[in-house]
């Protein structure tokens, strides 16, 4: 049975896992969910994820939700097909990926996805752009970036000179960030602009940008 994603392609959450599920060269169902209308607070997306979030990833009775989660999924059940995300052969490799894969959840995703929020989210509510919460977080922002910098001067992607599931959970929102005025954190980082268009230029991520559209009408 097919594998069926709930979510949207605009939506970073379910690209991440749309992304990994087309490194992996697996037939998926995207199945839409009206978050416009709502529907992801109603009862029956709600069985499937009780934080009313998308994405969901339905694998035959398995149900999961947490866009991280359904790639560490992915990336183990399909360990043996395409890519090699997990590097599931060499413990060592696998805990380092284990390493930047928590570096981007704990350090990166909470000061990158507040500006992404200011910056496309709030002017689609109605909202005034937080200028102290971008500045907030743009200062917290360089400080990651600047790790990353030192890393990625000895080593390709960040767990090594591989491309790795690390590297793969930052691409939906880094792609979104791009089109902020901040983009110059990782412009002028030479080591984190050639990662950023090594992972951005990769074929899977190629399927899913031109969904990508959200912010593009206020523009
Ligand atoms: C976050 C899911 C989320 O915020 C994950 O899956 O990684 N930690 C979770 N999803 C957003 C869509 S943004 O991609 C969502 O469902 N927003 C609708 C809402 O907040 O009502």
């Amino acid at each position: 049975m097919a594998l069926k994603l709930y979510g949207l392609p605009m939506s970073t959450n379910t690209t991440r896992a749309m992304i990994c599920l087309h490194e992996k060269e697996v037939d998926f169902e995207l199945v839409p969910v009206n978050v416009f209308s709502a529907e992801h607070k109603q009862p029956p997306f709600l069985s499937k994820n009780p934080f009313g979030l998308i994405p969901v990833l339905e694998d035959g009775d398995l149900t999961l939700f947490e866009s991280r989660a359904i790639t560490a999924y992915v990336a183990e059940k399909l360990k043996e097909t395409g890519e090699d995300l997990i590097r599931h052969k060499d413990a060592k490799e696998a805990a380092v990926v284990k390493v930047w894969t928590e570096v981007e959840s704990h350090y990166y995703d909470p000061a990158v996805s507040p500006i992404i929020y200011e910056y496309f989210v709030a002017p689609f509510e109605g909202k005034e752009p937080d200028k102290s919460v971008i500045d907030t977080n743009v200062e917290k922002l360089k400080k990651v970036l600047d790790v990353y910098e030192g890393r990625l001067s000895s080593s390709k992607y960040l767990a090594g000179d591989f491309y790795s599931l690390a590297d793969l959970n930052h691409v939906s929102e880094t792609h979104y960030f791009m089109q902020t005025p901040y983009a110059s954190l990782i412009n002028e980082r030479p080591h984190v602009k050639a990662w950023w268009e090594d992972i951005s230029s990769r074929p899977a991520f190629n399927k899913v940008v031109g969904g990508m559209t959200f912010g593009q009408s206020q523009e």
